[in-house]
């Protein structure tokens, strides 16, 4: 019986110490590169209304910018070497269109998804 008990102690404080790593607070951080003419990564996966902060880095020799095209959201239009960050709350299940806005680039590639489990 103690043995069981003794068990059960271990496991929940495991279960507290995942708590405060995924606490409510806890804001991911996520990095997106974009050059021409991609995002890398160009698939981002979030958990069903997880809030995160996206920086987006133009790391191409061309104007680019991050928009989530349902919601209209997203960085202005970046010139190389610049970066911005996104606060984002992910949506409900689902798969989330991204796009550089820049004239051309969608039709050239320039096309990710954020996708929420
Ligand atoms: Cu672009």
């Amino acid at each position: 019986m103690k043995k069981y008990l003794v068990i059960l102690l271990a496991l929940s404080s495991l279960l507290l110490i995942g708590c405060d790593k995924n606490g409510t607070d806890s804001v991911r951080e996520i990095v997106v590169s974009g050059t021409e003419f991609s995002f890398t990564p160009d698939v981002i996966e979030l958990e069903e209304f997880e809030k995160v902060n996206i920086t987006f880095k133009n790391d191409g020799e061309m104007p680019h910018s991050f928009f989530i095209k349902r919601f209209a959201i997203g960085t202005e239009v970046l010139e190389p070497g610049e970066e911005e960050t996104i606060e984002f709350e992910a949506p409900e299940k689902g798969e989330y269109k991204v796009i550089c806005t820049v004239a051309g680039h969608e039709q050239e590639g320039m096309e990710g998804m954020i996708i929420v489990k």
